[in-house]
């Protein structure tokens, strides 16, 4: 394809998105919550949007069928980045990945040389490097989503998820023990695309990086 495609998720990306993407005379001729198309064609007949899950939007710039795309720091540190050009941090869908407990639970000796920390998360890498970093020994179990159930059933003591509100950790009779780092979304590019179309990629670059400012 000559023109170029632009992977984005569903949801807060999307939404933050748009006014970057407008900035770039981008705008979607569908609004994705209510289309069940998953190409979007824009304003520019040489733009298209694809709808990916959040977590498959580094594979599809990965491989090319996408050749920009917006991602979480934390999919990103999770995929590994492989392939990936990140020139740009978009400073939206902003939040923080965090260690939480149930409230009352005593972290302090849950983590104190020799002991053993049940961990569940979405998030392994971060999570397994977080803990190595402490010198803590974690036994994490994977899971998809819904982290905040996993200590409240037995199923792990802690999890590491992101929060942004803090609601539902709330909710959920959880507090969060630690601050693992702040999370942002980048932008990803494919790098064979920036220079077999670099005269269409740099300027949609330019007018994004004009928005977020330094
Ligand atoms: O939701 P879905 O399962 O479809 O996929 P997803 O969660 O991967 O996608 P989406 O669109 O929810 O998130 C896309 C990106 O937004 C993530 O990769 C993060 O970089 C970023 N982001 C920013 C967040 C949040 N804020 C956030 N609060 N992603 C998830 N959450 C969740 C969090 O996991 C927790 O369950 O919201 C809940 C906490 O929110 P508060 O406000 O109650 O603290
Ligand atoms: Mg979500």
């Amino acid at each position: 394809m000559d023109g170029i495609t632009i992977a984005l998720s569903k949801g807060r990306i999307f939404d933050e998105t748009l006014p970057l993407l407008a900035a770039a005379g981008i705008e979607p001729l569908e609004n994705p919550e209510t289309s069940r198309k998953l190409i979007i064609p824009t304003t520019r007949d040489d733009v298209r949007l694809v709808i990916v899950r959040a977590t498959d939007a580094p594979t599809y710039v990965q491989y090319g069928a996408a050749d920009i795309g917006v991602a979480g720091k934390d999919v990103l540190l999770e995929h590994g980045g492989d392939g990936l050009y990140q020139p740009l941090d978009l400073k939206i869908a902003k939040c923080r990945m965090m260690v939480a407990i149930p409230a009352g639970f005593d972290y302090a000796n849950a983590v104190r040389q020799g002991a053993r920390l049940k961990v569940a998360t979405k998030y392994i890498n971060i999570a397994r490097e977080h803990f190595a970093a402490k010198g803590v020994h974690v036994d994490l179990i994977k899971l998809y989503g819904s982290m905040e159930l996993a200590p409240l059933t037995g199923l792990a003591d802690a999890i590491v998820d992101l929060v942004s509100t803090g609601s539902t950790l709330k909710a959920n009779n959880l507090v969060a023990v630690e601050h693992i780092l702040d999370i942002s979304s980048r932008l990803i590019v494919n790098q064979a695309a920036l220079k077999l179309k670099r005269e269409k990629i740099v300027p949609i670059l330019d007018a994004f990086a004009s928005v977020v400012g330094p």
